[in-house]
């Protein structure tokens, strides 16, 4: 039985991204730090997920003796640089700068018609949820989802599995009734520590992640129906149970 889709944001329900970075290089100019992070180099820093953990991590990169990183100095200024970043993010995304990936809005109104619970665990904050949700579906889009697990309430981020355990619990919710959406191999580490069924949907920053153990990798959501899933779920559920106790292997009719 599927009860509930848990969905990503950041590449998962739009791709957004490409808006984070130059969010970050708005930042940087703002501050006069003479930092600029091209495309490939951005790839590769979202394997750190976190905006804050991500401009600690380049730091480090760029000022390996960088010693005080727990005082003040650094923190203050990574905390500043991202409020400047989340502040540029939210002005371009509410201007409307960003639209949901394909069949995402169509999927979750047929969830929600058919009494599938909607669910968001993402890394962001909720300034970010609430700018790209508020543009793409609306002033109500909040009450379309039965919980939502973010960076104000889940604060250790992928791939460790917190804000999907929140969710879950959130919701009272087992995993194996569930399937979660997720764009990277961090998202998919979350949710599988989880016990969640994931589909992949990569973006390019993505693409050459490793997604052994998804449910599925799709180009998008473009294609996908309910009954797709609930196929895809049971026949998952079929697979595990038979792996855990072969004897409980179905067996094919005489
Ligand atoms: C992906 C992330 C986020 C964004 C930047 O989030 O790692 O950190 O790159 O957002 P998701 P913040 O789990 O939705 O894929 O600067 O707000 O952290
Ligand atoms: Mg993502």
């Amino acid at each position: 039985m599927l009860t509930a889709l848990i969905f990503d944001v950041d590449g998962t329900l739009a791709d957004t991204e490409c808006v984070h970075l130059e969010a970050f290089n708005h930042a940087f100019a703002q501050e006069g730090l003479g930092w600029h992070w091209d495309e490939p180099l951005y790839t590769q820093l979202l394997d750190v997920s976190g905006g804050k953990e991500r401009l600690l991590h380049y730091w480090r990169m760029v000022q390996p003796g960088l010693k005080e990183v727990d005082s003040g100095a650094v923190r203050d200024t990574v905390a500043r640089l991202h409020e400047v970043k989340a502040a540029y993010y939210e002005q371009v995304v509410s201007a409307g700068a960003l639209s949901l990936r394909p069949g995402v809005l169509a999927l979750m109104q047929a969830a929600f018609e058919q009494g599938v619970q909607l669910a968001i665990a993402t890394t962001t904050s909720p300034v970010n949820i609430a700018a790209l949700l508020r543009s793409a579906i609306g002033p109500d889009w909040r009450s379309y989802f039965l919980a939502i697990g973010d960076a104000s309430n889940a604060p250790i981020k992928k791939p460790h599995p917190q804000v999907y355990q929140k969710v879950l619990a959130d919701m009272r919710l087992e995993p194996a009734h569930c399937i979660a959406f997720e764009d990277s191999a961090n998202g998919l580490q979350a949710a599988s520590a989880a016990g969640l069924a994931t589909v992949i949907t990569p973006t390019r920053y993505t693409a050459d992640h490793d997604f052994r153990g998804a449910l599925r990798v799709l180009p998008d959501l473009g294609q996908l129906s309910m009954a797709q899933l609930r196929q895809w779920l049971s026949a998952h559920q079929i697979s595990i149970a038979t792996e855990t106790n072969p004897c409980s292997k179905p067996t094919a009719p005489r």
